[in-house]
């Protein structure tokens, strides 16, 4: 059981912030500004699970693994500061990345669906983001009649205050419960209670390799009663020259995206890797089902981490893995939340059979009783 310190803010948002994690640190004080304000922060709770200061050390973990690996591989989730989130916000947009608005067509069409077959009292979203989406489900949910709860699960803070603000500015009766944690990690500080619709959406589960779904899926099962739901967003198989479109654009938006995990690297752990010495490369792999994205150094060239003490040496054409994003058929998602102990109940695709949402509920017992 995770010991608790309960925090209040000023504002009147309260908190609680583990106190047994090796790599967190107090976190009674910083970070609290970012809620601090208004009023209508009245109903916003706050966990923090991961903390401002485990940033620099995770980074600097996984650079250090990813940069000494063979392959080099670095993980997608440090595309993700202020930058890399308006540029992920702009892909969104692009005529070539289908994946957005395929799944909001989807919610747009079965939110009343979803929300009939699991009348949740409590809306969970997993890597939650700022999207309209979640409105959609919301609004389905209370149209049931037993919306109460909304908790968004993210690993950037500012990120679920500032949808939180927004969220409680539109559902006034909403309570709404941020959490900072890693999805891969704090699944077990899920706050727990009620019928739980937990959505992780936007295609998410693609960028991680099939052992770590399976790990995930069934960490998720064995955080859930019989009533609650899952609700995976997931991208479909189709045509590769589509799919290679949509990763790499025509306004060169992804090849940005994709390059700013060095620029995190560069100000976060003083690097000194030179952006244009590295090419955008998108890759379809066939055999796994994915696509690879990819930094391809264009040149050879040295890059020295000031803080890790490390130098790499790159050869012209050396490739790091920056990102795989596995495309599904509807029987592979069966199949895997089947292995997992998932029972699909409902499947739905865009018209085009682009993008599927499946719904899916507990099908076994859970073979731990975790906490
Ligand atoms: C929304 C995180 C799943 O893999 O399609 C978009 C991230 N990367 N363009 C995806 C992404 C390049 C995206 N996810």
């Amino acid at each position: 059981m995770t010991p608790r310190t309960p925090v209040t803010t000023p504002a009147g948002a309260t908190g609680t912030a583990d106190t047994d994690d090796a790599d967190s640190t107090d976190g009674t004080s910083s970070g609290t500004g970012t809620v601090a304000g208004a009023t209508t922060f009245a109903g916003l709770t706050l966990d923090r699970h991961v903390h401002a200061s485990d940033r620099a050390v995770n980074l600097a973990r996984d650079v250090l693994g990813g940069l000494t690996a063979n392959p080099r591989e670095l993980p997608p989730k440090w595309f993700y500061d202020a930058t890399g989130g308006m540029l992920f916000d702009e892909i969104t947009r692009l005529p070539e990345y289908y994946p957005t608005r395929r799944e909001r067509a989807i919610l747009d069409d079965h939110a009343s669906d979803i929300a009939a077959a699991c009348p949740a009292d409590t809306l969970v979203e997993l890597g939650s983001g700022t999207s309209e989406k979640t409105r959609l489900l919301l609004d389905a949910l209370r149209a049931t009649g037993g919306l109460r709860k909304f908790v968004a699960f993210d690993v950037d803070e500012s990120t679920l205050t500032q949808a939180g603000r927004s969220l409680i500015a539109v559902y006034p009766d909403l309570a709404v419960h941020a959490v900072v944690g890693d999805f891969e990690r704090h699944l077990s500080h899920l706050p727990s209670g009620g019928r739980r619709l937990i959505a992780f959406l936007g295609g998410t589960i693609g960028n991680m390799r099939p052992a770590k779904r399976g790990a995930f899926l069934r960490a998720l099962r064995e955080q859930c009663g019989s009533t609650d739901a899952l609700l995976l967003g997931t991208d479909l198989v189709k045509d590769p020259d589509r799919l290679v479109a949509a990763y790499d654009d025509g306004a060169g938006v992804t090849a940005a995206f994709n390059r700013n995990v060095l620029t995190v690297i560069n100000r976060e752990l003083g690097a000194d890797f030179n952006i244009r010495g590295f090419a955008h490369v998108v890759h379809w792999n066939a055999a796994d089902a994915w696509i690879e994205m990819r930094l391809r150094a264009v040149r050879d060239q040295q890059v020295t981490i000031d803080s890790l003490a490390l130098a790499v040496d790159f050869q012209r054409g050396d490739d790091l893995l920056t990102e795989i994003s596995a495309k599904f058929t509807r029987d592979r998602i069966t199949t895997e939340l089947a292995d997992t102990g998932w029972a699909v109940a409902q499947q739905w695709t865009d018209p085009e059979g682009d993008f599927a949402v499946t719904l899916a509920t507990p099908s076994t017992t859970p073979t731990a009783a975790s906490v």
